[in-house]
């Protein structure tokens, strides 16, 4: 039996009605071989990091359970952004649909294509709220556990726009 393991991604998008880009995307994650959507968070909208000429990002995270080793997770998370028009023009620009290995377990990871934990995630407050809905206990190697990031990382500018699925892997 595959060795089955926990991955977050985070999601964003500001291009080509990115709502419908990011609730596309969990589908697409859900159907990746050896891995099952475990939860999502809500979509939340918020202003863009980086060049402030681009429109607002919706963004959210997944929760999967996961077959696949990280580099193979990566190499699938980038034929979804493919499969979305993903163009890489301007750093930090507009995109239709950016896919980040948040975590991985609770693996670190260094090499020339892949860093786990995403170094974005430790300051974002577009990526630590939605992963605090789906997991407030989350330790994020090397680094804090979510909850004292969470503490010095301000809501300010993040609009919850819907609810996400509650997840199905605890017993409520
Ligand atoms: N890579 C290394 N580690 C990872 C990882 N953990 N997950 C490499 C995904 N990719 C990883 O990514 C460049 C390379 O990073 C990949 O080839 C992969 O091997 P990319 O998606 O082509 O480039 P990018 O996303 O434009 O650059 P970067 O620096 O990753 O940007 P971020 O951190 O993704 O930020 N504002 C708001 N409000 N919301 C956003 O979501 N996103 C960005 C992009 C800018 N502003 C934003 C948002
Ligand atoms: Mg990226």
């Amino acid at each position: 039996m595959a060795d089955l393991k926990v991955a977050y991604i985070g999601l964003g998008s500001n291009l080509n009605e990115p709502e419908q880009q990011l609730l596309r995307a969990f589908e697409e994650l859900d159907a990746l071989p050896e891995t099952q959507l475990l939860a999502r968070s809500s979509l939340y909208r918020n202003p863009p990091m980086g060049p402030a000429e681009q429109p607002d990002y919706i963004n959210a995270v997944a929760k999967l359970e996961t077959g696949l080793k990280p580099e193979d997770l990566l190499v699938a998370m980038q034929q979804i952004e493919q499969a979305h028009d993903r163009r890489r023009e301007v750093h930090w620009g507009p995109r239709s649909l950016d896919l980040d290995l948040l975590l991985y377990d609770q693996v670190q990871i260094n090499s020339d294509t892949l860093t786990v934990p995403h170094p974005g995630l430790i300051d974002r407050n577009f990526v630590l709220y939605p992963l605090a809905e789906l997991d407030t206990e989350l330790n994020i190697p090397g680094v804090k556990p979510l909850a004292v990031l969470l503490e010095s990382c301000p809501a300010e500018g993040l609009v919850k726009l819907e609810e996400g699925n509650p997840p199905t892997d605890v017993g409520c």
